[in-house]
């Protein structure tokens, strides 16, 4: 009994101190709707309002899970894409969360239809922040950009400013990893199992 009680506590208490990555979504993004040219690159899926050109309160696109793996002329549905514009998405989260790192999906294309690349990705937010250059792969495949964010502790909203390197920017997908917010265990909890755990015994060393 004192055993398993003394397990099941351990048990608690590794649980709650190991922190644990994760992939979170945020609850809305906003930022420029996407533009027009050989096809439409809007943000099709988003679930917020639009006004003024700029989208608010809902997630869409960038955040649905579906990469692109085939440059903006073959899937261009997949896209959302930026014409002669330095795009700022502010994202926000359903709480505050300690970020390892944060990806973008953008297109190559080689200058294909003036899209490459983008110059920098520009992070700013309450704790900090940061210009990120982007290199240009020698490929001109849809590439993953991934900034690090350790060390942007406890954030719970933040922005990124995408500074173009041509005409277009193509995006398809953000995604986010952080820490599984850690719960301390009350030290009264586990104090009061220690208690229980001893008086169990204690009772059992009486009843003999
Ligand atoms: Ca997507
Ligand atoms: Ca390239």
């Amino acid at each position: 009994m004192k055993q398993t009680i003394l397990a099941g506590a351990l048990a608690l208490f590794s649980a709650a101190g190991a922190a644990q990555a994760v992939t979170v979504t945020p609850v809305s993004y906003s930022m420029p709707q996407g533009g027009t040219g050989s096809y439409a690159y809007r943000d099709d899926s988003y679930s917020g309002t639009s006004s003024g050109g700029i989208l608010s309160g809902g997630t869409g696109d960038l955040t649905d899970g579906v990469i692109a793996t085939q440059n903006w002329f073959t899937t261009p549905g997949l896209y959302v894409g930026w014409l002669n514009r330095a795009p700022t998405i502010t994202w926000t989260f359903d709480q505050a969360y300690k970020f390892n790192s944060m990806t973008f999906w953008f297109d190559d294309s080689n200058g294909a239809g003036a899209v490459r690349p983008p110059n920098a990705v520009v992070l700013t937010s309450a704790v900090g922040g940061a210009s990120y250059g982007v290199p240009d792969p020698a490929s001109g495949a849809p590439f993953a950009f991934t900034i690090n964010l350790s060390g942007y502790d406890a954030m719970s909203s933040f922005a990124t400013r995408i500074e173009p390197r041509s005409q277009w920017i193509m995006l398809s997908e953000v995604t986010f990893d952080a820490e599984l917010p850690v719960v301390p265990l009350p030290a009264s909890a586990l104090l009061l199992g220690g208690a229980l755990a001893g008086l169990g015994a204690l009772r059992r060393r009486k009843r003999g």
